[in-house]
């Protein structure tokens, strides 16, 4: 008798920290940490990496992981008081033992849903309380889907705002080799110039030095091209109007002690964002609509692949 295909496996990772696999039948997988609520690996069917993750991450609170698609809740970057890209990625979310079923018509079994509320810790330099439910699926082709659904839950009437990003980070062949296409002609806030507001000149975007650019108000469809390995990746998003682009290049990479001095050659960063226009929540109130997709194409394959239904929880 052939056995049931296991779609969800929990287990302990590095350090001790739980971590959930997800697999599909044609061999495609994904691994979440609970700390962070972090996605550390997502596979193709050939077993290759994607997702960036530096050999000096240091899976150990209270630091975060350096690569994966670490979440930056309730703020992206430096506003106020409190900690750089916010405290979600420094969390233990909690997995959901019965998450809402996936909508009939898609097919996707590997998928998981985590939860993350207030803490005390967070009342300190945020004091509202929220419910921020995670879900991670992997598409029956081998695509991620994310969607993240965020709940005011506050007591007091309190309205509270945010901002957000899924702050991925893409293993890439050689980063002098890549080519970002969907953000040409845009307007970007630069992070290495005071986030002064520009408007990118030219063709596709490619990379010969440090680059920390907030694109705003980007298409829903984003392909990054690594012309080494043939490979595509292409982002699709809903509710999330801004693009944030980094590599730290040479420089920048040494001063980053969980970052190895010539890993920048094999990361990007391209974050499917909500920088420039806060989002606001009443009480009561929740965001739906931040959902992200990422697949990957070979060139030879791009056909094959066709937008999973945009699920709902
Ligand atoms: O997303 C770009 C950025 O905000 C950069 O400015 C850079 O500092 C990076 O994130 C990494 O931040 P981290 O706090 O993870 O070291």
């Amino acid at each position: 008798m052939s056995q049931k295909p296991v779609y969800v496996k929990q287990c302990i990772g590095l350090n001790g920290l739980e971590k959930i696999i997800l697999k599909e039948v044609r061999g495609f997988s994904a691994e979440v940490y609970l700390y962070g609520g972090q996605v550390t690996s997502w596979k193709n069917e050939r077993g290759e990496e994607l997702l960036f993750v530096s050999s000096k991450a240091n899976f150990k609170p209270p630091k975060s992981i350096r690569g994966g698609i670490p979440i930056c809740f309730p703020q992206f970057s430096n506003l106020g008081s409190l900690e750089h890209h916010g405290f979600a990625r420094n969390k233990l979310w909690t997995l959901d033992p019965n998450p809402p079923p996936f909508p009939t018509n898609s097919s996707s079994k590997a998928f998981i849903d985590l939860i993350l509320k207030n803490s005390e810790d967070d009342s300190k330099n945020w004091p509202h309380r929220y419910e921020f439910r995670l879900r991670i699926a992997l598409g029956p082709t081998g695509d991620l889907m994310m969607t993240s659904r965020i709940r005011n839950t506050n007591k007091d009437g309190k309205s509270f705002t945010f901002t957000f990003a899924y702050h991925t980070y893409l293993y890439v062949t050689d980063i002098s080799e890549v080519r970002i296409e969907g953000l040409e002609t845009l307007d970007y806030l630069d992070n290495l110039k005071n986030r002064q507001r520009f408007t990118e000149q030219g063709d596709a975007i490619t990379f010969e030095s440090e680059v920390d650019k907030v694109y705003v108000s980007t298409p829903t469809k984003i392909a990054i091209i690594d012309h080494e390995r043939k490979r595509t990746f292409e982002v699709r998003k809903d509710g999330l109007p801004d693009a944030v682009v980094w590599n730290p290049w040479d420089k920048k990479a040494k001063t980053i002690s969980d970052l190895g001095d010539d890993e920048y050659k094999n990361m990007l960063c391209v974050q499917s964002a909500c920088v420039e226009k806060p989002i606001t929540l009443k009480p009561g109130q929740d965001i739906r609509r931040m959902r992200y997709n990422t697949f990957f194409l070979y060139r030879n394959f791009c056909s094959l692949i066709s937008c999973p239904h945009l699920l709902q929880i």
